[in-house]
């Protein structure tokens, strides 16, 4: 009989999950990440494994995000700390996965999945700001850019299929320097790659199309606060608009939508979830949605194009959750905005301009406890009035001499109320160092001559660890 009770209950809670979603239409359109061929993007789901591989699958449009779909060749493909590149690289309906990873005195080696066989392409330097994602010359396949520290940036078409095409760009330096990369296609004639520019009082959208013809908009608004993300967001007549992810205070995240042309204001909503945004065609209603991930491990995925908007949410993905759009740099020191300025050691104070000690709210421990590949390295935990204002983005962890030499990165609870609802950043988890403590400890040694650490904190405030090997402050 207890059986039967159990059976009943799983099927009664699978039926009623199932209810509440849309159902979907056919395919309308083209879609730069669709597995599951019903024309809506499916979110892309990472794991990393004990032996810090990476582990693709993902959930699919068709099951309304609620199942998971094993992907051929996608066990142990990547490493902890690649970047994820996943898209249509060799033909313009079949989506495939790759990563990409810096490698000393090579570059930057992009590598995908092609049917069985791994194959790489080695593309941009250290501090340029790599953008995958982009399709610039409209033919349905992913092309790759980057800009770099000088300015001066590249869209190279069919990296891996076909003949490569190398089309060279200038960007002004101060631009690349006081930009955010990315990318969107105003007219439905192909993507142009962008900067969106903070700037006094308005900032400066400039791009180039795949032909070199620069354009240049000022933008309504201006933002204080940190820009943390520009998307491109498909709005319901075909073309992007800009989508701004930016930092507000407490916590709370601001999603502004403009138009491309003339900065004009088309969504703009605060969100307490302060986590990672996602944006593609996920859902049956017009236009491209995005996706929140939530504190609790949840995922929104939010309409902006009705008003009121309208939100659906996905009960705790197993795993990272990413779309196809990626920028990323691999530049080893970052400035105030936490975006790729060039290397070079440079001192504690211009990384860390105030420092604090671990008081309560804010704890070191050396060695997580975790089943992963977290276990066993450093986490940093804070709670309370310590843990407002912690943005979700990597904690840098330098040495005394201001050289980073490890990045720590969020992880949503899968447990609310753990640990008195603390927010958690670890060493071992996907886009983190994956260094121990005692590996930490040494590479400070390396660089300043002791073992002494600092890890970000919020805003430009920095937490004297000491020796990373210690546990540090209480929750
Ligand atoms: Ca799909
Ligand atoms: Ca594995
Ligand atoms: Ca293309
Ligand atoms: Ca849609």
């Amino acid at each position: 009989m207890g059986f039967h009770k159990r059976l009943r209950f799983f099927l009664v809670a699978f039926l009623s999950c199932f209810c509440c979603f849309v159902s979907k239409a056919v395919a309308q359109s083209s879609s730069p990440f669709n597995f599951t061929q019903d024309g809506f993007v499916d979110a892309i789901l990472v794991n990393i494994d004990s032996e810090k591989k990476l582990d693709w699958s993902v959930l699919s449009s068709d099951s309304n995000f609620t199942s998971t779909v094993t992907l051929v060749g996608g066990e142990d493909f990547g490493r902890n700390g690649d970047h994820l590149i996943p898209a249509n690289w060799t033909s313009s309906s079949t989506p495939i996965i790759g990563y990409a990873r810096y490698k000393k005195g090579t570059g930057v080696v992009w590598t995908v999945l092609d049917g069985e066989s791994a194959r790489s392409v080695t593309f941009g330097k250290k501090a340029a700001y790599h953008v995958s994602g982009g399709d610039y010359d409209n033919d349905g396949i992913n092309d790759m850019a980057m800009i770099s520290a000088s300015g001066a940036a590249t869209m190279r078409t069919n990296p891996f299929s076909g003949t490569p095409t190398d089309v060279n760009v200038k960007f002004s330096k101060r631009h690349k320097k006081r930009g955010k990369a990315f990318f969107y296609d105003p007219d439905g004639n192909g993507d142009r790659l962008a900067l969106l520019v903070k700037a006094k009082n308005r900032n400066h959208l400039v791009s180039y199309d795949i032909a070199g013809k620069r354009t240049r908009a000022r933008f309504i608004g201006r933002n204080k606060k940190a820009i943390r993300d520009v998307v491109p967001i498909q709005r319901p007549n075909g073309t992007d608009a800009v989508l701004l992810f930016l930092n507000r205070s407490a916590g709370t995240m601001n999603v502004r939508i403009q138009d491309p042309d003339n900065g004009q204001i088309l969504f703009n909503k605060n969100f307490t979830s302060d986590k990672t945004i996602l944006v593609g065609d996920y859902l049956d209603a017009s236009g491209g949605e995005f996706a929140l991930r939530d504190d609790d491990g949840g995922l929104t995925i939010v309409n902006p194009w009705t008003d009121p908007e309208t939100s659906t949410t996905i009960t705790n993905p197993a795993g990272v959750v990413a779309d196809h759009i990626n920028v990323f740099t691999f530049a080893s020191t970052s400035s105030g905005g936490g975006e790729g300025s060039s290397g070079g050691g440079g001192s504690l104070g211009a990384v860390c301009p105030s420092i604090a000690s671990f008081g309560a709210g804010r704890l070191w421990k050396p060695a997580a406890d975790a089943e992963d590949n977290r276990r066993g390295k450093p986490a940093l935990l804070f709670t309370g009035g310590s843990k407002s204002g912690v943005s979700s983005g990597a904690k840098n962890v330098y040495a005394s001499n201001g050289e980073k030499i490890c990045q720590l990165t969020y992880k949503a609870s899968s447990i609310p109320g753990v640990n008195n609802g603390a927010a958690h950043f670890f060493s071992g988890w996907v886009g983190g160092c994956s260094l121990t403590a005692g590996q930490m400890a040494s590479k400070a040694r390396q660089a300043a001559g002791n073992t002494n650490v600092y890890v970000q904190w919020k805003g430009s405030t920095c937490l004297n660890v000491g020796d990373p090997t210690g546990r540090k402050g209480s929750i």
